[in-house]
């Protein structure tokens, strides 16, 4: 579990991963009430890291993630779910680079 502000409201907000066969992030955004409303996203593969930083520095937090294509896969890619005025959603994603692995 990793915290972020996601809709820049000033409330601490959570997003889960699973690195077992997932392909799924779940974020909490924290309401007014102290309760969450959770947001499940669907990546294209498989979560192997999650980061929260202000990937383009404008002062608000980012998710970037790396999945891999499919399970063991060398294939992976680096996705950045930047926030928008709408917080982090599914379309904003903007950058999406293919890597491949390099073994010594
Ligand atoms: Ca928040
Ligand atoms: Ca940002």
């Amino acid at each position: 579990m990793l915290t972020g502000d996601f809709n820049s409201d000033g409330k601490t907000d959570f997003v889960t991963y699973s690195t077992e066969l997932d392909t799924r992030m779940c974020l909490y955004i924290q309401k007014d009430s102290g309760s969450f409303d959770i947001q499940i996203k669907y990546l294209p593969g498989y979560v192997q890291a999650l980061k929260v930083v202000d990937n383009n520095h404008d002062g608000k937090d980012d998710i970037v993630v790396d999945i891999a294509s499919n399970w063991a896969s060398n294939n992976r890619r680096i996705l950045v779910y930047p926030q928008s005025n709408n917080g982090i959603t599914s379309q904003s994603l903007t950058q999406e680079l293919t890597v491949r692995q390099v073994r010594e």
